[in-house]
C-alpha cells in the first residue's frame, strides 16, 4: 500500500489551517493532522476534517458544457474557449466594455484571483470586476479604511490567546472560525473575560463571562452607549487619542446623546450591562475585539465597522500584543482576492483605480497604456444593472450567487436574461445551471497556489492528484480565454509565474518569494522586501493614513431598512452552522458533513411560536417582502423573542428568497441579517404535503 502525506491548506474558511492530505494511487483518500503548523497545531474542525470527501465525488465537473436547445451538451476546450472568446469580443464590440463583468472568487488562489482581475481589466477592458467579499467584510474594508487606512485584522490569531479581555460581537467563532475558537478557549484558560454580544445565544456565547443578547441593526446604539460609560466616567487613554489619533472633539457630542438609558429599550439590553461591559473593556489592560457577519452585513455595516474602531481608539486597544481589531475574514481567500484587486475600486495591493498616478505605473508594469479609471459595479449592482439591460455579460468564477445573494427571485431573473453567462465551477451548482457555457475547475487539493489567511498570512497549496477528467486550473482557462481573444500578457506557464508578477505590482507582497514560503512560517503581509519578515501586528508605532493619526468618525444609530411591522411581525436573521459551508456545493457532497444535518430550520423563539401555534418540527412558511419558502421550525430560548434565524445554506429552503437586497451606501453591502418577515403555521392537513416536498428537495446529498 502506497500512502503518500502532502501537507497543504484547508479549503473553507479564513483560518488557514493546516492540514495532511493522503493520497493512495492517484486518490485523495483521507486527512492527517499536520501537526506543527502554526495555526492550528495538527486541530482541525469537521469540515477539514472531511476536506478530502467531495474531491472524486462522480458529479464532478469533468468537461466544458455548451447549452444548447435548454440542454447542457459536452464540448472540447477548443470548442468552448473559441465560443466564449467570441462571444466575449462580439459583446464588447456591440455594447462596449462596459456592458460586460466578471466576478472571481475567495476560493481559489490568489494567482487565479489576480490573473482574473487581469483579464477583466487588460482583455475585457472593463471595470466591473467583483466577488463575494462585497456580501462579506466589504463594510470592514471601508470602515477600516476610514479609520486606520487599511482594513485587515490588526493582530494574530495567535495573539488572541493573549488578550486579557475578549469583545466578541456579531461572530459565532466556535461554528465559523473553530480554530480561532481554541485561543478563546485558550485565552480563558489563562485569566481573560470573555463577553460575547449577540442576538442568538450560540455556542460561542456559551463560553461567555457575560452575555450580552441585543436585538439584530441595534449595534451602534449599544456600542455608542458603551462610550458614553468610557467618556462619562473617565476611562478612555487620553494619551492614546493625543499621540496616535485625530478628530476625538468629533464624536463627542454624539456619543453625549447616547446614555446607556436611551440605549437599553432600543437594544433590550440593561443599561447595567451596558455599563459594566463598558468599564471591563477599557479596563483590562489589553482588550482585543472580535467581529463579523453580524456588524457587516447590514445596510449601516459601514457605520457599525467605525463605531467598532472609534471604542477601540478610545481605550487605546490597538497595536500591541492581545489587542486590537480583528475582523474575522471568512473565506479561505477572501483576503487575498481583495490583495488581489478583485474589487471594482482597486487593482492589487488596493491601488485605487481613480489615482491616475497609481494607475498609470501599473498600466506600464503590464505593458498596457492605460487601464479602466472608474469605479466599476458591485455584485448587487450587476444583477440590477442586468434588469436595466446595461450589462450583457457575466463570467462568474466559483461563486453560487443563486444561493447566496441576496433576494434570489430577483437573482434567477437576472440570471436568466443576461445574454451571456459563463460559470466555472467544480461542480453543476444552481448558478452554473443557469449558464449558456459551463467550465470546469480543479480543485483545491489538484493545483498550486497560495491562499491569504484572515491574519494576512500567505501560504502554499500543493497539488496532491490530477483534476478529473479535462478539468483544468483556474488561471490556465482564464488565459486560454485571453489568448484567444488575442490579448497579449496571458501567457503564463505556472503559478509560480504569476505570483512572480503579483509581487512586482503589489507592495504588500513584495518581499514574498515561493522558496520563502515553503517554510510553514509563512509570512504575513505586509512583507515589502526579501529581507523583510513580514509583519504579524498591525499598527504598532502609526496608523496607514498618510499622517500616520488613528481617525474618529461619528456615527448615530440607525434603524434596519425594514423593521417589523402589522404585516411582518418579526425580525428575520440569517447565518451559518459549523458542518455546512455557504451554498453547500462541497459540504452537502461530503457525506460524513451531509449526515450531520440534512437541510435547513428556522429559529424562533418558544414565546413567538406559542403565539404562532407553532411545534417543535412544525412546517411553517416564512414569508418577506421579497418571497416566500416552506422549512421546519426549531423552537428554541436561544434566539431572542421576535427575532427569527435560518441558516442561509440550504437551497430549498432559501434564507435568500426572503433577505433583503437594500445596500450600505458605502460599500453596497445588502442588509443580510436583518429583513421583516412572518410565519404562517401550515395547517394540518398540507402537512403531509410539505414534509413531502421537502424530503425529495435536497439533490445534492452525500452519495
Ligand atoms: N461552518 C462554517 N464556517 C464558516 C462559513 C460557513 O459557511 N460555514 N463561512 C465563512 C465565511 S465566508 C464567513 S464571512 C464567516 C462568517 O462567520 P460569522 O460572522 O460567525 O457567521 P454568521 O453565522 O453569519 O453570523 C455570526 C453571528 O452574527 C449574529 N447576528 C445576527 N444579527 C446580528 C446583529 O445585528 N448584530 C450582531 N452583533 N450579531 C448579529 C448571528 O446570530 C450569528 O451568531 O464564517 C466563515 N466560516
Ligand atoms: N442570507 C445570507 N446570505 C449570505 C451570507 C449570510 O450570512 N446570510 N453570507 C455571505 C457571505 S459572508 C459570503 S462569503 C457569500 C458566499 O457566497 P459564495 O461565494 O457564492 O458561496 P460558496 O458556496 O462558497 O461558493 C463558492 C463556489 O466556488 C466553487 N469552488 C470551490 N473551489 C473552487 C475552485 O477551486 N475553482 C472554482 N472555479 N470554483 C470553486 C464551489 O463549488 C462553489 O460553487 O455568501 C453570502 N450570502
Ligand atoms: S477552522 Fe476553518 S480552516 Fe480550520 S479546519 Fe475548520 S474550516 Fe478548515
Ligand atoms: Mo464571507
Amino acid at each position: 500500500m502506497n500512502l503518500k502525506l502532502v501537507s497543504t491548506i484547508c479549503p473553507y474558511c479564513g483560518c488557514g489551517c493546516g492540514i495532511n492530505l493522503v493520497e493512495k494511487d492517484g486518490k485523495v483518500v483521507g486527512v492527517e493532522p499536520w501537526k506543527r503548523h502554526p495555526v492550528n497545531e495538527g486541530k482541525l474542525c469537521p469540515k477539514g476534517n472531511f476536506a478530502h470527501e467531495f474531491i472524486h465525488r462522480n458529479d464532478r465537473l469533468t468537461t466544458p458544457l455548451i447549452k444548447k436547445d435548454g440542454k447542457f451538451v459536452p464540448a472540447s476546450w477548443d470548442e468552448a474557449i473559441s465560443l466564449v472568446a467570441s462571444k466575449f469580443k462580439e459583446i464588447n464590440a456591440q455594447f462596449g466594455p462596459e456592458s460586460m463583468a466578471c466576478f472571481a472568487s475567495a476560493r481559489v488562489t490568489n494567482e487565479e484571483n489576480f490573473v482574473m482581475q487581469k483579464f477583466a481589466r487588460v482583455a475585457l477592458r472593463t471595470p466591473n470586476i467583483d466577488h463575494c467579499a462585497r456580501l462579506c467584510h466589504g463594510t470592514s474594508v471601508a470602515g477600516l479604511a476610514k479609520t486606520l487606512g487599511s482594513g485587515a485584522m490588526t493582530n494574530t490569531i495567535k495573539d488572541i490567546a493573549d488578550a486579557k479581555l475578549l469583545f466578541i460581537i456579531g461572530t459565532n467563532t466556535f461554528e465559523d472560525h473553530p480554530l480561532i475558537g481554541r485561543r478563546i478557549v485558550q485565552a480563558k484558560e489563562r485569566g481573560a473575560k470573555i463577553i460575547v454580544c449577540d442576538p442568538r445565544f450560540n455556542i460561542t456565547a456559551k463560553q461567555a463571562d457575560i452575555y450580552v443578547q441585543h436585538r439584530s441593526g441595534t449595534d451602534v446604539a449599544l456600542l455608542n452607549a458603551m462610550m458614553y460609560t468610557i467618556l462619562t466616567e473617565g476611562l478612555e487613554d487620553k494619551e492614546f487619542i493625543k499621540t496616535r489619533t485625530k478628530d476625538f472633539e468629533a464624536i463627542k457630542a454624539e456619543i453625549m446623546k447616547c446614555s446607556p438609558e436611551w440605549a437599553e429599550p432600543i437594544t433590550g439590553v440593561p443599561a447595567d450591562t451596558i455599563k459594566k461591559i463598558a468599564r471591563m473593556y477599557a479596563t483590562s489592560g489589553a482588550s482585543a475585539i472580535l467581529f463579523s457577519m453580524g456588524i457587516t452585513q447590514h445596510a449601516c455595516g459601514t457605520d457599525n465597522v467605525v463605531s467598532v474602531s472609534n471604542l477601540a481608539l478610545m481605550c487605546g486597544m490597538i497595536g500591541r500584543p492581545g489587542t486590537g481589531i480583528n475582523p474575522l475574514r471568512g473565506q479561505n481567500n477572501v483576503q487575498g482576492a481583495c490583495d488581489m484587486g478583485c474589487l471594482p475600486n482597486v487593482v492589487s495591493g488596493y491601488q485605487a483605480v481613480i489615482n491616475d498616478e497609481l494607475r498609470k505605473k501599473y498600466a506600464a508594469a503590464w505593458g498596457v497604456p492605460d487601464l479602466p479609471n472608474k469605479v466599476g459595479l458591485t455584485i448587487v449592482e450587476v444583477m440590477n444593472a442586468i434588469d436595466e439591460g446595461k450589462i450583457k455579460s457575466l463570467y462568474i468564477m466559483g461563486e453560487n450567487p443563486m444561493v447566496s445573494d441576496p433576494d434570489i427571485n430577483h437573482v434567477k431573473h437576472a440570471l436568466q436574461s443576461v445574454n451571456f453567462l459563463v460559470v466555472q465551477d467544480i461542480f453543476m451548482t444552481e448558478t452554473a445551471e443557469l449558464a449558456h457555457v459551463v467550465l470546469p475547475a480543479a480543485s483545491f487539493a489538484e493545483k498550486e497556489g497560495t491562499f491569504t489567511s484572515t491574519e494576512r498570512r500567505v501560504q502554499l497549496l500543493k497539488k496532491v492528484v490530477s483534476p478529473p477528467g479535462e478539468a483544468k486550473e483556474d488561471w490556465e482557462i482564464i488565459c486560454a480565454i485571453a489568448k484567444k481573444m488575442g490579448v497579449a500578457g496571458f501567457d503564463f506557464k505556472s503559478a509560480e509565474e504569476i505570483f512572480e508578477e503579483v509581487r512586482k505590482v503589489t507592495p504588500q507582497y513584495a518581499g514574498m518569494t515561493w522558496e520563502r514560503l515553503r517554510k510553514p512560517e509563512a509570512l504575513h503581509w505586509p512583507c515589502p522586501a526579501t529581507d523583510h519578515p513580514g509583519t504579524p501586528i498591525l499598527h504598532t508605532v502609526k496608523f496607514t493614513h498618510p499622517d500616520g493619526l488613528g481617525i474618529f468618525f461619528p456615527v448615530s444609530f440607525k434603524p434596519p431598512a425594514e423593521v417589523p411591522d402589522a404585516d411582518y411581525p418579526l425580525l428575520l436573521t440569517t447565518g451559518r452552522m459549523i458542518f455546512h459551508y455557504h451554498t453547500g456545493s462541497m459540504t452537502r457532497r461530503s457525506a460524513t458533513l451531509d449526515n450531520e444535518v440534512k437541510t435547513g430550520f428556522v429559529e424562533i423563539n418558544p414565546v413567538d411560536a406559542k403565539a404562532l401555534g407553532v411545534k417543535m418540527g412544525d412546517k411553517v412558511k416564512v414569508v418577506s417582502r421579497r418571497g416566500e419558502i416552506e422549512i421546519s421550525a426549531k423552537v428554541t430560548p436561544n434566539i431572542m423573542k421576535g427575532i427569527i434565524f435560518i441558516p442561509f445554506h440550504f437551497n430549498e429552503c432559501s434564507a435568500n428568497k426572503l433577505t433583503n437586497p437594500v445596500l450600505d451606501p458605502f460599500a453596497k453591502m445588502p442588509e443580510l441579517k436583518a429583513c421583516a418577515a412572518k410565519i404562517i403555521p401550515i395547517p394540518k392537513e398540507d402537512k403531509k404535503a410539505a414534509a413531502a416536498a421537502v424530503k425529495v428537495a435536497p439533490k445534492i446529498g452525500g452519495q
